[in-house]
C-alpha cells in the first residue's frame, strides 16, 4: 500500500507541476484531492486495516495529501504571478512609443461642436462674445434677477472662490452672466452668442459633468417677440442637425426670463417616432430660453420700455453627446486617444 501511495503522490506532484494554467490546475486539484481521488480511496481503505497498522497508514496518507497540497499551492502562486505578468504586459502603455499617426491630431469634439455652433450663428448675423470664468456674484446671480438668498439660486450648485468677501466670487454656473456684461458694454441692437466653460458642484454621471460647456444666445432689439425666439431656435436646430429637424418650446422657469421655456428638438435618431435615445417621446431636450426679464435689461443699463429681447442657453457637450450617441459624457474629459480619435 505504501509503494502505491508513493506512486500516486509522485505522479500527482508531476501532474501539478505540468498544469499550464490556473484553470487547468483547478481541475487537477479536483482529481487529486476530491472525493473520488485515489487519495480519498486510500482513506477508505484505512478502515479495513488492523488497528496497529491503521495509525501509521493514516499518518502516511495525510503526509501524501500534504505533499500534493503544497505542490498545488506553490504551482498556483507561480501561475498567478505568470498570468499577472502577462496581463500587465498586454495592458502596458509604452509612453515613449511613437505611433505613426494617420494624420495630425485634431480639435477635441467639444471644441469642434463649439466651432460649428459659432459658424451657424455667425451665419445668422450674430457676433461671438466672451466673459470670465471666475465671475462675481452680481453678474452670475443678482443681475439675473436673483438677489441674495433668492430660492432660485439653488437651481445651480456653486463653487465659491476664496477671494474678497465670502461668497462674492465664484466659478460661473452658466454662460448667462455674459448677457449682462454684453448689455453693459454695448448698446442695442444686440445679437450675440457666448460659448464657454461653466462649473457646477455636481457629482459627474453619464449626462452631467462638474465642468462643462454652454453656449448662450442673446438678442435685444426693438419689437423682439417670443415668435422671434421660436423661429431662431427652429432655424439654428435645422442648420445644426439638418433639415427635417423641428423644435418645440415647453413652459419652464428661469428667474432671468419671462416667459421661460425649455426647448426640444425632434429626436435625430428616430425623427420623432420614439426610440431608446429619446425615451420613446420623439423629442430631446436641449436647453432653456425665454424673453429677457425687464429687471435683467435694467441691470444691463437697457430701457425695457424701449427694447425687448430673448435669450437661450444649452450644453455644448450635451449636444455633441446626443449627436454622436456618446453613452457617457465623462468620456469627454478622460483624454483617451481611443475615444478622441473617433471624432
Ligand atoms: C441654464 O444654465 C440657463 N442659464 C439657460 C438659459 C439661458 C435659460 C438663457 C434661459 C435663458 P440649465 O441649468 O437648465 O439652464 O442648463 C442648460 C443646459 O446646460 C442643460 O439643458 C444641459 O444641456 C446643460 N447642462 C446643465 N447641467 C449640466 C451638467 N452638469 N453637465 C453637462 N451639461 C449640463
Amino acid at each position: 500500500m505504501f509503494d502505491e501511495l508513493e506512486q500516486v503522490t509522485s505522479t500527482g506532484v508531476e501532474r501539478v507541476r505540468a498544469a499550464a494554467t490556473l484553470e487547468e490546475l483547478r481541475s487537477v486539484e479536483q482529481e487529486l484531492l476530491g472525493k473520488k481521488s485515489p487519495l480519498a480511496a486510500f482513506n477508505q481503505r484505512l478502515g479495513a486495516l488492523p488497528t496497529e497498522e491503521r495509525k501509521e497508514a493514516g499518518r502516511r496518507v495525510n503526509e501524501a495529501r500534504t505533499v500534493v497540497q503544497n505542490a498545488i499551492a506553490e504551482r498556483r502562486r507561480s501561475l498567478a504571478a505568470d498570468e499577472r505578468r502577462q496581463r500587465l504586459q498586454a495592458e502596458r502603455l509604452d509612453l515613449t512609443e511613437v505611433i505613426p499617426a494617420p494624420g495630425r491630431g485634431h480639435l477635441h469634439l467639444t471644441t469642434q461642436t463649439r466651432d460649428e455652433l459659432e459658424d451657424v450663428f455667425i451665419g445668422m448675423g450674430y457676433q461671438v462674445a466672451e466673459g470670465p470664468e471666475a465671475e462675481d456674484d452680481w453678474h452670475n446671480f443678482e443681475a439675473l434677477n436673483m438677489p441674495p438668498a433668492h430660492p432660485a439660486r439653488s437651481m445651480w450648485d456653486t463653487f465659491y472662490l476664496d477671494l474678497g468677501e465670502p461668497e462674492t466670487v465664484l466659478l460661473r454656473t452658466h454662460t448667462s452672466p455674459v448677457q449682462v456684461r454684453v448689455m453693459q458694454s454695448q448698446a442695442p441692437p444686440i445679437y450675440i452668442v457666448a460659448p464657454g466653460r461653466v462649473y457646477r458642484y455636481e457629482t459627474p454621471d453619464p449626462r452631467h459633468l462638474a465642468v462643462f460647456h454652454q453656449i448662450e444666445g442673446l438678442v435685444v432689439d426693438k419689437g423682439i417677440s417670443f415668435a422671434d425666439l421660436a423661429g431662431t431656435i427652429e432655424t439654428f436646430t435645422n442648420a445644426y442637425f439638418g433639415p427635417g429637424t423641428h423644435s418645440r418650446l415647453r413652459p419652464s422657469y428661469f428667474p432671468f426670463t419671462e416667459p421661460s421655456a425649455e426647448f426640444e428638438v425632434t429626436c435625430i435618431f428616430c425623427h420623432g417616432d420614439g426610440c431608446r435615445v429619446c425615451s420613446q417621446t420623439g423629442w430631446i431636450e436641449l436647453g432653456g430660453c425665454g424673453m429677457v426679464h425687464p429687471n435683467v435689461l435694467k441691470a444691463g443699463g437697457i430701457d425695457p420700455e424701449e427694447w425687448t429681447g430673448f435669450a437661450f442657453g444649452f450644453g455644448i457637450d450635451r449636444l455633441a453627446q446626443i449627436r454622436h450617441q456618446v453613452d457617457d459624457e465623462r468620456d469627454f474629459l478622460v483624454n483617451d486617444i481611443r475615444f478622441l480619435s473617433q471624432f
